[in-house]
């Protein structure tokens, strides 16, 4: 107490006014950098302001912490995921900390400008999609609803690959967002724990008698963790984004050395360092890699331990674990967890059975995020027991007291045990990891209502039998600071213009826009917003693809993984139903459109890759043909991510969320759109159904199957050479592609594709062409009538308060944690 420091003293030291501001970044430019101010380059002056601002997120971090301390009663929430996409961090925190102007003013006395900046910045591709996205929100809304919590997760080298479109094909960098130094974490070497693998187990009898086991580990590894202040919005509550890093225990043999042996020496340590090298870029379909265990148990440990360590360390003892920690699955990628904790409450901590399987359960819920059949995780139980031969055990054991509860409440239904086994014994043993999950939980949640629906019917309709009341939904949200104040200044502008400036950290509050859309005036000044935000889109895709596009045109943008289930193809295919329109008649009087595509590919999923070179060569065909005369552009704007869906979310009239339904959980970049104003084009899958219930349906567009159709037409004998033979327009387009038009060098380039669909269509692509393309003529109509457009463009922004991600904690929080706000 004695040296921490006065209220002034924080004034004097991190005040936020333009001038301490200034002079904290010339501080940190000359002191800490060696820099000159006058000769700084923009990364000098990048990192200035980063530092100043992380001082300022420090002060708020250390005074969070200290509360959190004098409360030992209080809950803390443990996110784990193997994945946190967190974009960029500099605007985001001046927004949070409530200071943008106040640097932007002060950086007038350097030689960038903040603006310049902030467009410097790269960010951390921790992450694939939605779902590490989603984790980054979800710290966003902890902090800012004062929930004390840390993210806990994997601080890989190098996150998902950089996208470059050669020749219109995809091809794969590394990231290297480490390069020129990362300003917003600090490590902590200091708190590192070890983390073992391999080796054997062995039965002993302790002290007292009483039969325990022993894990000779082979290898160990340090878990070094990395800490990210995460500051609410406008609140003094600072969380933590703690990331751990795999280091050798002893980085150099020198036995090996001094032999001559100067490969072997190191040759340890990188091995040991690979843990935490790469982020592995799958999007809904992991592969049963040893290196993928590895990374899960290394940063699951790590945090279990962590979370242990200071339990006790602030006087609880190992069965009140649960009291001070909610942690939560972010999918099965650290299930592990559950035999992780029962192993050091067991081994470690001697705890009997019982009460280790208590805590062990009071502690975790699970989040599900995806039904395809692929991608739920299983591991091999050779795989597993190699490297965690100790877990492996305890799974046996859960499993045993599972199949034994099985067997007493459904006696002589054996079907139902094969079913619910942690283990699948059809073909090579595997350990299923949902099932692992659940069963460790005490709760567990699927991420949109149809999504949990289909959970409960389907996939674990065994586990709702048994256990009906753990089973939630939390629809997902997005955090309207990142996707509205600090990715659409204009927007954020004319809203609080309107209706004062609560509405960020109360987004039910837009519904006061509803009195707006009648308003000539505000339609206008709505209108000039997103004609804005168009002409800097417009800006950055002919910087980046040297396409020329027309911001008075129609954007139509579906920006996403690329995936079958998600349908590009099936946009495609609509693009190409209207140049062939535009061919047969060029005097047609068509809306002009710019589509807008961007993803990224798995590196290994073919089609995927195929379908990103069919949209650039749609693109060469289209873009400059005479005939079509600007009325069509179709663009791939590469290496989508977090800061690139900054620029292009607010500057979209039309979002395509057009996946088969059944197949897209939730879905969150649908969200993002509608928040700026785009109507939606979109099936009853996910996260659209409560978009449309919430913003009406007269003010999106609807097309397709039901999950229930889908399922139906399956079963029925889905036959899409049919579809094709009776549809001369579907006919028209498929055998363009067919043809080769679309490449001459390589006319049977696009077959895998086009058979694809004509034989097997396993998402529905050409059973659903017809609805979508009579929907677009839809959008057409609504287009043409400008008002009308930006009435229901007012109505979509005014009725999504819905899907703030504040709601979906407020959520997890009252359902799930149950735990409370600790106000500063
Ligand atoms: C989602 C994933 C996912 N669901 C495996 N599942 C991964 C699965 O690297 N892997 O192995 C990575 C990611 N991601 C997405 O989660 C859903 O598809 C979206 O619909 C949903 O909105 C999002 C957040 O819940």
């Amino acid at each position: 107490a004695a040296e921490s420091l006065s209220d002034a003293e924080h004034r004097t030291r991190t005040g936020l006014d333009p001038e301490s501001l200034r002079r904290a970044v010339r501080d940190h430019l000359f002191y800490f950098q060696g820099r000159h101010p006058a000769t700084a380059s923009v990364n000098d002056c990048y990192l200035a302001v980063a530092y100043a601002v992380r001082d300022r997120l420090f002060q708020h971090g250390v005074q969070s912490l200290d509360l959190l301390l004098h409360r030992p009663d209080a809950r803390i929430v443990a996110y784990l995921s193997a994945e946190f996409l967190m974009g960029p961090q500099l605007a985001a925190n001046l927004v949070n900390l409530g200071i943008l102007d106040a640097m932007r003013e002060a950086m007038t006395a350097f030689p960038h400008d903040l603006d310049r900046l902030i467009d410097h910045e790269e960010e951390p591709g921790l992450g694939n999609g939605g779902l590490g996205r989603l984790a980054a929100c979800y710290l966003d809304s902890l902090a800012t609803l004062e929930v004390p919590a840390i993210g806990y997760g994997i601080r890989y080298e190098f996150g998902i690959f950089n996208q470059q479109i050669r020749d219109g094909w995809q091809v794969e960098l590394t990231d290297k967002w480490l390069h020129l130094g990362y300003p917003w974490e600090i490590a902590r070497p200091e708190r590192a724990v070890e983390v073992r693998f391999g080796g054997t187990t062995e039965g002993y009898t302790d002290a007292d008698g009483r039969y325990r086991v022993r894990w000779n580990a082979a290898e160990i590894v340090m878990g070094v963790p990395h800490d990210t202040p995460i500051l609410g919005y406008r609140v003094k509550t600072c969380n933590l984004l703690r990331l751990w890093r795999a280091e050798a225990v002893q980085s150099f043999d020198f036995a090996s050395f001094n032999v001559g042996e100067y490969g072997r020496a190191v040759e340890q340590q990188v091995s040991t360092e690979t843990i935490s090298k790469v982020l592995y870029p799958n999007d809904a379909s992991p592969q049963g890699k040893a290196l993928r265990l590895k990374q899960q148990y290394f940063f699951v440990s790590c945090a279990i331990q962590d979370m242990l360590r200071s339990h006790i360390r602030f006087g609880g003892t190992p069965d009140t674990f649960h009291h001070r920690w909610a942690a939560q699955l972010n999918d099965t990628h650290p299930a592990v967890a559950v035999p992780e904790l029962m192993r050091l409450l067991l081994d470690e901590h001697g705890l009997e059975w019982d009460a280790a399987w208590e805590v062990t359960q009071k502690t975790f819920g699970y989040t599900n995020h995806t039904l395809l059949p692929e991608a739920l995780e299983t591991w091999s139980v050779d795989l597993f027991g190699a490297l965690l031969p100790r877990h492996l055990e305890i799974v046996y054991e859960i499993n045993r007291r599972l199949v034994d509860g099985v067997r007493r409440v459904y006696p002589g239904d054996e079907g139902r045990v094969r079913r619910m086994s942690l283990i699948d014994e059809s073909g090579r043993r595997s350990i299923r990891m949902a099932h692992l999950a659940c069963a460790g939980s005490h709760a567990v949640n699927g991420v949109a209502a149809l999504h949990t629906d289909l959970l409960k019917t389907q996939v674990l309709a065994d586990w709702v039998a048994m256990r009906p009341d753990r089973f939630h939904n939390v629809t997902n949200g997005v955090t309207p600071r990142r996707f509205m104040v600090v990715s659409n200044p204009g927007l954020s502008g004319l809203i609080t213009a309107a209706i004062g400036d609560g509405w960020p950290s109360r987004l039910e509050a837009l519904r006061e826009l509803e009195r707006f859309a009648d308003d000539p005036d505000f339609r206008a000044r709505w209108r000039d917003v997103k004609r804005e935000n168009k002409q800097r889109l417009a800006a950055a895709i002919e910087q980046r693809t040297g396409i020329v596009v027309y911001p008075d045109s129609l954007f139509d943008v579906q920006v996403k993984r690329i995936h079958e289930y998600k349908r590009q193809h099936l946009n495609v295919l609509h693009l190409l139903t209207l140049y062939r329109r535009l061919k047969a008649d060029p005097s047609l009087d068509i809306v002009p459109r710019t589509v807008v595509f961007g993803g990224k590919a798995a590196p290994g999923y073919f089609i995927a890759k195929l379908m990103i070179k069919l949209v650039t060569a749609v693109g060469a065909l289209v873009n400059d043909d005479p005939d079509v005369r600007g009325r069509l552009k179709v663009v791939f704007f590469p290496n989508f991510n977090v800061k690139v869906g900054q620029i292009i979310y607010p500057a979209a009239d039309l979002s395509e969320q057009i996946s088969t339904a059944g197949q897209e959980a939730s879905g969150t970049g649908n969200m993002k759109f509608a928040l700026n104003g785009a109507i939606t084009i979109g099936t009853l899958d996910g996260a659209n159904i409560e978009i449309r219930d919430e913003v009406g349906p007269e003010n999106f567009f609807l097309f397709g199957l039901t999950a229930d159709e889908v399922r139906l037409r399956k079963a029925a004998g889905y036959d899409p050479r049919a579809v094709y033979e009776s549809n001369p327009v579907l006919r028209g387009v498929i055998d363009l592609i067919a043809s080769g038009a679309l490449s001459p060098d390589d006319p049977s380039r696009f077959r895998p594709l086009v058979d694809g669909l004509l034989w097997h269509d396993p998402f529905m692509v050409l059973a659903d062409f017809q609805a979508y393309v009579d929907c677009q003529a839809q959008v057409d109509a609504l287009w043409r009538d400008g008002e009308a457009w930006t009435r229901a463009s007012i109505l979509n922004v005014a009725r999504m308060g819905k899907f703030s991600s504040d709601r979906s904690i407020r959520d997890y929080c009252e359902r799930i944690w149950h735990v409370e706000p600790v106000r500063a």
